[in-house]
């Protein structure tokens, strides 16, 4: 026997989960399983760094969260630890990856911002001069 209350909660749930998770999993799910291939540069059970497969920059790789948040805007304040440990592992992979003088850190979100995956990740651009304004 279940309350209806229980079943009001549960959707609720369920609703929350899909505003923030979406339906279909992206193909960034498939390269955390690996499924498919990339070129990983740092993993751990929290959060994956690989090489972007269309770099714009002569260093040009993603971090994205293991679980798979659709972008910043669907992140919640449970998630504020998880967000500090992205940019921080930004951070050590541009180090790791040599760059010294600097680099552009980006996070496209929804349409104005001209996202195309829906998993959460941050750009990591660098090896070349930047420009301002971003396109
Ligand atoms: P955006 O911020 O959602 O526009 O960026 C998605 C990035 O993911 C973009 O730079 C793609 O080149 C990159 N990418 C990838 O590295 N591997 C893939 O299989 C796919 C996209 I699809």
């Amino acid at each position: 026997f279940s309350s209806g209350s229980d079943e009001v909660e549960k959707a609720k749930l369920a609703a929350a989960a899909r505003e923030k998770y979406g339906k279909e999993p992206t193909i960034f799910s498939k390269i955390i399983d690996k499924t498919i291939p990339a070129d990983i540069i740092y993993e751990d059970d929290k959060v994956l760094a690989f090489r972007d497969v269309n770099p714009q920059a002569p260093v040009h790789f993603l971090v994205i969260p293991k679980e798979p948040i659709i972008g910043i805007s669907k992140a919640t304040d449970e998630d504020t630890q998880l967000l500090g440990y992205l940019l921080n592992t930004a951070r050590k992979c541009a180090v790791s990856e040599g760059l010294s003088n600097g680099y552009r850190i980006v996070i496209n979100d929804g349409k104005d911002g001209a996202q195309s995956v829906f998993h959460l990740h941050i750009h990591v651009l660098g090896g070349r001069q930047m420009g301002w304004p971003p396109g």
